[in-house]
């Protein structure tokens, strides 16, 4: 079997310590990190995704997958950690509250900070004002907002809105990203841009810095 079926196929079936030993063989083997990320544990993680949604897979194995799926970027984080991009700039970044979702908003740090940026991540599930309260002390050039959930994304208008009430909007950019939100979305929340993955994100965050 081909080494990325055989990734996806040990991530769909939870099997972590398989992942980890599949993804170490196929970077000793040479195969470019973007490469495993994108055309094996991504799409591995997606099937477990639409397994989920058909009612072919439930929660645990899910969450097992997920596991497996952190453990599998881990093994390649470090040859991830490195864009063309060179700046300065400070970036918080959270996943929004009631969401606990991480993978996405993990890689999407990874490479704001491998592309030079401050980052202080705030983690999953973060309060609308504990997110306001941070802006405030910490002064980030742009505030990065994850949501996986269709019922999550409508914090980000939330946050928004917060933020021009404690008068800080006009201090700090906001960038929005995650698999349910459309750049659509994010001009109507009253975001400054959005970015569908996080290579585009690190490039936005640049952008949005540089005005
Ligand atoms: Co959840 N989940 N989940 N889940 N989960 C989804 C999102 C879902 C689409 C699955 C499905 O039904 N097909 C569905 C949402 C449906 C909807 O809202 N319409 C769903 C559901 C329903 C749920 C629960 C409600 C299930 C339940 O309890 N009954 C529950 C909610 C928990 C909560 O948050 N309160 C839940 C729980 C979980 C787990 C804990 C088991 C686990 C998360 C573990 C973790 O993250 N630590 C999990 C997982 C793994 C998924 C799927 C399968 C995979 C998500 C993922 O990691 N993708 C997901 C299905 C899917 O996405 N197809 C699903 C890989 C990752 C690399 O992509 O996160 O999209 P993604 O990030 C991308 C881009 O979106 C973008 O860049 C990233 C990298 O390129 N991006 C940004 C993300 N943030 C960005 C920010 C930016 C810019 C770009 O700027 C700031």
């Amino acid at each position: 079997m081909d080494i990325k079926d055989e990734i996806k196929e040990k991530l769909i079936g939870g099997d972590i310590a398989g992942v980890v030993e599949a993804v170490g063989k196929a970077r000793d083997g040479g195969m470019p990190a973007s490469e495993i990320l994108l055309e094996a544990l991504v799409p591995g993680i997606q099937e477990v995704g639409r397994l989920f949604e058909a009612g072919e897979a439930f929660l645990p194995e899910m969450m097992i997958s997920a596991e497996a799926m952190k453990q599998g970027v881990a093994e390649i984080q470090s040859l991830l950690e490195s864009t063309d991009i060179q700046s300065n700039g400070k970036v918080l970044i959270a996943t929004v509250a009631g969401d606990v979702h991480d993978i996405g908003k993990n890689l999407v740090a990874l490479m704001i900070k491998s592309a030079g940026f401050e980052l202080e991540d705030m983690g999953v599930d973060v309060p609308t004002e504990k997110i306001v309260e941070t802006v405030k002390t910490a002064s980030p050039d742009v505030l990065a907002l994850s949501a996986l959930l269709t019922t999550t994304m409508q914090e980000i208008p939330l946050i928004i809105e917060a933020l021009k009430t404690a008068g800080l909007r006009d201090k700090v950019k906001v960038l929005v990203g995650g698999a349910p939100i459309s750049k659509q979305y994010a001009v109507e929340s009253g975001a400054d841009d959005y970015s569908p993955d996080a290579l585009q994100a690190a490039k936005a965050v640049q952008s949005l810095i540089d005005g």
